[in-house]
């Protein structure tokens, strides 16, 4: 299997997360986003939307991190990060869609706003800033409510909808908004218990 990807990318991420939990080594080819190279002819010939990640299993390819996420779980021997119970698995994708629908675009706007544009020698808009924020924050204020009752998005086990989350809340704590997640009480446990996972400690470093 080969990964396409940056290990700095919130989708690409995701993969990882996925992989290091099921104890499998995927060939990671780097595709520098910093580069440009996203969008060359190569990268543009397997991922369409010039975007990564892809994932190549032999001859299948695939990309949207949702869906490879989706894809690996089934694929790959080890411990189901899906449940199996009918209502647990629709809490799961309730929550996967909850964070592409409000989650990941005001988290990433912050994250290239404190960080990327400061690296690029441009001004942070503040402003942008604190509009994000209040998205999150609308979004965060839900899941605290429901992780006061279980520890996992999708009930009593970790599940592909944590992994999908995981990111997204680490590119807020290192773009200085992690008091987002402090605030909340739920939120924080929960993040503390996901980060400390051996998988997420390996994709993190
Ligand atoms: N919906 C896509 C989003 C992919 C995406 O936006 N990837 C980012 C990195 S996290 C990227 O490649 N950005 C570079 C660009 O937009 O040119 C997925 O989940 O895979």
């Amino acid at each position: 299997m080969k990964l396409y990807g940056h290990p700095m990318s919130t989708c690409t991420r995701k993969v990882l997360t996925v992989l290091a939990e099921k104890g499998h080594e995927a060939e990671f080819v780097l595709v520098d986003l910093m580069k440009g190279e996203q969008k060359s002819p190569e990268n543009l010939a397997r991922n369409p939307f010039g975007v990564v990640p892809t994932l190549e299993d032999d001859d299948f390819t695939i990309y949207e991190s949702r869906a490879i996420i989706r894809y690996l779980d089934q694929r790959l021997p080890g411990t189901p990060l899906t449940p199996t119970e009918l209502r647990a698995r629709g809490r799961m994708e309730q929550w996967i869609s909850v964070e592409q629908s409000y989650l990941s675009t005001p988290a990433v706007t912050i994250m290239l706003q404190r960080l990327f544009m400061p690296m690029r020698g441009q001004q942070t808009d503040e402003e942008k800033v604190k509009a994000a924020s209040a998205e999150v924050a609308r979004t965060l204020d839900v899941v605290d409510r429901a992780l006061a009752s279980q520890d996992y998005l999708a009930g009593s086990s970790y599940s592909l909808a944590d992994i999908s989350w995981m990111p997204y809340l680490h590119a807020l704590a290192v773009a200085k908004a992690g008091e987002l997640i402090t605030a909340r009480p739920h939120v924080a446990a929960w993040w503390k218990r996901l980060s400390e996972r051996p998988s997420w400690v390996k994709v993190a470093s």
